[in-house]
């Protein structure tokens, strides 16, 4: 596999790994989404000062609003980090 094709399945496997703790593996629920941070993203969450903020990131990332962050939403914030990631790295 080339190296981009690598990241799309540790991308696929990151997910799946968390979201099928709870038996519903179509989906994260809030706990999920929070064990997946505390464990792949521990920079991120260390930068979010208070649990208000690890709050509003986790609710930021259901954007259909049903309370679980699918594949599609995951993808979508570890995209956006990546890109804030890379505009950063740039200057
Ligand atoms: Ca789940
Ligand atoms: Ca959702």
């Amino acid at each position: 596999m080339t190296q981009l094709e690598t990241a799309m399945a540790i991308l696929m496997k990151t997910f799946d790994t968390y979201a099928a703790a709870d038996g519903n593996k179509g989906s994260l629920s809030k706990g999920e989404a929070k064990t997946m941070l505390e464990k792949e993203l521990p920079g991120l969450l260390k930068a979010a000062k208070n649990q208000a903020e690890v709050d509003k990131l986790l609710g930021g990332l259901d954007f259909n609003g049903d309370s679980e962050v699918d594949f599609s939403e995951f993808v979508v914030l570890v995209a956006a980090l990546t890109c804030a990631c890379h505009g950063r790295c740039k200057k």
